[in-house]
């Protein structure tokens, strides 16, 4: 560990996970100071028992897939002859494109190439645990069999099938959870939708077309609230999470104390933090971003994309390494935090061979290491993962913070793994909280003892002179406390 940056980031300390001793007594509230609401949400009436017991697969599973996909993989980023510089499912708002010229794109869906056996066993391939997809955008379009509203994949388009349906039906046969992001307060074909302001809009509701004018709260009993029932109804188990996104000020607590009626009546559900209304949901979601520090008490998953859209882009192909996806993951597990993997299938529903790719290089990694990874908590160590930038600021409006690369850790129980990503054929660390009795090497399949010595609060391993895996191999020390 490099001497410099050592004393620049004497800043930055993690909480180790065996000090956090969350009140674990029986009967004690998860929250112990919850926001009042008109409707108290689970997480504001559960014990800290029964909220550990419901996010107890979300913690194991570590690593998750966001499924980005809707009649926005048509245009693909483009929209007669102009390429939008943003997201590609941003698309109909960044281009003012009007109501009934992107609603006709419904008339030429027909993704032929979506496979849900494929895109189920591709998840778990890549050592991912759950999915979660969007079942309606912003724009409004629902990637399910709705009745509540026509414009929908079933009924508007030629491919007449319920893909969240098959996707339902795969992750049951091959054993993975199912999730649903759904845009509950942004609409931007349905009459009254919230729009976030982009660009030469109405300043107030962000509408660009007169067919989006109209009464919020319509939308909400009309569309909103309707097809939330009908997604947490029609699919036999599934939900296990719904995502939520981009409240705006349009979800009040009143109003989105109707949906939680809704929720509270499904209580194995997990939902995110961005439904609105001062409810804090489950889970933090930071979004394209590894938080320096996590989210010390709260249960936290950071999306990202692989590219630099969500939603598909043909001419997009700014590409992460696999080195870096993989490293990722390492980075938010040695955090506590998940890791949720987007990727954005084309019009055909054909998820981008790049994506494909690399998702493969992900899962075998996850094949040999995945015990390092899934069902961890966060490190014991309190060595500095990066420095904060004295200028520059992050997503999180905080100093911005670059990570360096030279080992993460993650525990679990008496083991404690040591991800090294900057192999020096041997391993050093200042402070080792534990008595280690043995180390040995994840990918060494003999587990052959390596050779270590503890002097004072000092830890010294005898790695070979070559790592058995050149983005990250796995020591694990086996501790006692
Ligand atoms: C939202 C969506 O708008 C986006 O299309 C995508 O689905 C992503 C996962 O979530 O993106 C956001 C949401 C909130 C902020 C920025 C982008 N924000 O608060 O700055």
């Amino acid at each position: 560990m490099n001497l410099l940056h050592r004393s620049i980031a004497t800043g930055l300390l993690f909480a180790s996970s065996a000090s956090l001793s969350f009140a674990q007594l029986q009967g004690s509230k998860a929250d112990p100071t919850p926001t009042k609401h008109p409707v108290p949400a689970i997480q504001d009436t559960e014990t800290a028992a029964q909220r550990d017991a419901r996010m107890a697969w979300w913690r194991d599973a570590r690593f998750g897939m966001f499924i980005h996909w809707g009649l926005y993989s048509i245009p693909a980023g483009e929209w007669k002859g102009q390429r939008t510089t943003h997201i590609g499912e941003w698309i109909m708002n960044d281009l003012s494109i009007p109501v009934a010229d992107y609603k006709a794109l419904a008339k030429q869906f027909n993704p032929t190439g979506f496979s849900a056996h494929d895109i189920v066993a591709l998840a778990k391939s890549s050592g991912m645990k759950y999915i979660v997809i969007t079942s309606k955008h912003h724009d409004g379009f629902a990637m399910f069999d709705s009745k509540a509203d026509p414009f929908n994949i079933v009924a508007a388009t030629p491919y007449h099938r319920d893909p969240l349906k098959e996707l339902a039906e795969e992750c049951r046969k091959q054993g993975i959870k199912l999730g649903f992001y759904y845009s509950q307060a942004q609409d931007w074909t349905a009459p009254g939708g919230a729009a976030i302001v982009r660009g030469n809009h109405d300043k107030v509701t962000g509408h660009w077309d007169k067919a989006q004018d109209g009464s919020f709260d319509d939308y909400l009993h009309k569309k909103s609230i309707p097809q939330i029932k009908e997604l947490l109804e029609n699919y036999k188990g599934y939900p296990v999470v719904v995502w939520f996104d981009t409240p705006t000020k349009m979800m009040t607590p009143e109003r989105a104390a109707e949906i939680v009626k809704l929720l509270n009546k499904y209580p194995n559900l997990i939902w995110n933090n961005r439904l609105g209304g001062t409810y804090k949901g489950d889970t933090e979601t930071p979004e394209q971003y590894i938080p320096a520090q996590g989210f010390p008490g709260r249960d936290w998953e950071s999306c990202m994309t692989i590219n630099d859209t969500w939603g598909y882009k043909s001419f997009d192909t700014n590409f992460k390494s696999s080195e870096t996806l993989i490293r990722n993951l390492i980075d938010i597990a040695s955090k506590g935090g998940n890791y949720l993997l987007n990727i954005g299938p084309d019009s055909k529903g054909i998820v981008p061979q790049p994506e494909v790719d690399r998702l493969h290089d992900m899962g075998k990694w996850m094949k040999v290491n995945g015990e390092a990874i899934y069902g961890t908590s966060a490190t014991i160590f309190d060595t500095p993962t990066g420095t904060f930038s004295a200028t520059e600021k992050g997503r999180d409006g905080k100093p911005k913070f670059n990570p360096t690369w030279e080992w993460r850790s993650t525990t679990k129980g008496n083991k404690v793994y040591i991800e090294i990503f900057d192999w020096k054929g041997h391993f050093h660390v200042d402070r080792m909280p534990r008595k280690v009795t043995g180390a040995y090497l994840l990918a060494d399949s003999a587990h052959k003892p390596l050779k270590f010595t503890q002097k004072g609060a000092a830890l010294d391993v005898d790695l070979p002179a070559q790592a058995l895996d050149p983005v990250a191999t796995v020591l694990v020390l086996n501790t006692t406390r």
